[in-house]
């Protein structure tokens, strides 16, 4: 197989970045978006903060209470505004199409591109970053960080290298240098879980990862050990996958005290799929599945789906299965702590 050049972009401080575009006042201050911070009583989480705000030790899934207590008084903090952040991600999502070979979006605010056809060199493939970025600032006003790299794996790992407003390329001669010093955190599918099982091992850094062999992994992790053999050594065959749209929409709320009434929990899911409707119609999608989650107050959380039979784009179809979805939860007369809804496979309708 030819050399590949892929790029991943990645927008920088997405959320916080579009209430800066709302309100110009906001440019360069400490920003929080995320759930009420009720002054320290909030029980949501953080979607994400500024990189002012990071400084004060703020970060994405963090407790609203516990940035409170690290931050209150000191940033601002916003309630989240869905439907514009979708519109700003159309907009990107639109410009990085134009220039494909392969386009594929990767939640709101990220996307693979293959440039392996228009682009012969890493050189050029760093003007052509630096053109990207550029013309996304120039037409959406919002930053983003680029990473280059001959397969997803890398360029996925050199856009965070450098946040905010990066352009880092990783040449296939510098891989195994490069990987050798960073966490195994940074390889894709390493969340804390494995990250434990790994330091059990006594491994850290993909340096270590690359002494371990596909064996041991194997036995460890299943198959995943053995796309992990592979990524410490920079290895992924994975292609840019076509998608044209996004996969899913989906909103969540966290409620102010675990609650068991059904009256409270049904409002609740109603006006989330609302706010998912809303989004749907903006953007006149179809969908073909509807699902809900449900976390106890214990964090033990579930999720239901059901696949409709013919696609919809109706309020009422989406009403009545999280309806259905939500009913044997309620029957455990056990505490609710958050709920969510979600539609997905979504398409774009043809009128
Ligand atoms: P990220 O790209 O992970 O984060 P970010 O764009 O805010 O910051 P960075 O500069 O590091 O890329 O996620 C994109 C958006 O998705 C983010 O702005 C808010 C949302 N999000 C959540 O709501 N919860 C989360 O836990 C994460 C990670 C992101
Ligand atoms: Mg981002």
């Amino acid at each position: 197989m030819s050399q590949r050049i892929i790029f991943h972009i990645d927008l920088d401080a997405f959320f916080a970045s579009c209430e800066v575009l709302k309100n110009s006042k906001l440019a360069g201050k400490a920003v929080v978006v995320g759930a009420d911070p009720k002054e320290g009583r909030g029980r949501g989480v953080v979607s994400t903060a500024s990189y002012e705000a990071r400084k004060f030790g703020v970060h994405s899934a963090q407790p609203i209470s516990i940035a409170w207590r690290l931050a209150g008084g000191r940033v601002i903090f916003l309630l989240p505004d869905f439907a514009f952040y979708e519109k700003m991600s159309a907009k990107v999502m639109k410009i990085l199409q134009k220039y494909v070979d392969a386009f594929e979006s990767w939640g709101i605010d990220e996307a693979y591109l293959d440039v392996s056809e228009k682009i012969h060199n890493f050189r050029e493939a760093k003007e052509f970053a630096q053109k990207i970025k550029e013309e996304i600032k120039e037409k959406t006003k919002l930053t983003c960080s680029i990473g280059i790299g001959p397969n997803k794996l890398l360029a996925k790992i050199a856009s965070g290298y450098k946040k905010p407003d990066g352009l880092v390329c990783i040449l296939p001669d510098k891989v195994l240098e490069f990987l050798k010093p960073l966490s195994c955190r940074e390889l894709i599918g390493v969340g804390p879980k494995s990250e434990e099982k790994l330091a059990r091992l006594g491994v850290k850094t993909i340096s270590d990862l690359q002494k371990i062999s596909r064996e041991k992994l194997v036995d460890i992790f299943g198959k995943f050990g053995s796309s992990l053999y592979d990524y410490s050594r920079g290895i992924d065959e994975s292609e840019v996958k076509e998608s044209k749209e996004r996969k899913s929409i989906s909103c969540e709320h966290t409620f102010e005290k675990d609650t068991q009434n059904p009256y409270l929990i049904f409002a609740t899911l109603n006006k989330l799929a609302q706010e998912v409707f809303k989004l749907i119609r903006k953007e006149k999608y179809h969908f073909g599945q509807v699902a809900i989650k449900v976390r106890y107050e214990n964090f033990e959380t579930h999720t239901r789906q059901s696949v409709l039979s013919e696609s919809s784009s109706k309020f009422y179809d989406i009403k009545t299965k999280v309806r259905e979805l939500i009913l044997p939860f309620l029957k455990k007369g056990r505490s609710i702590r958050l709920v969510g809804v979600k539609v997905g496979r979504l398409r774009e309708s043809k009128n």
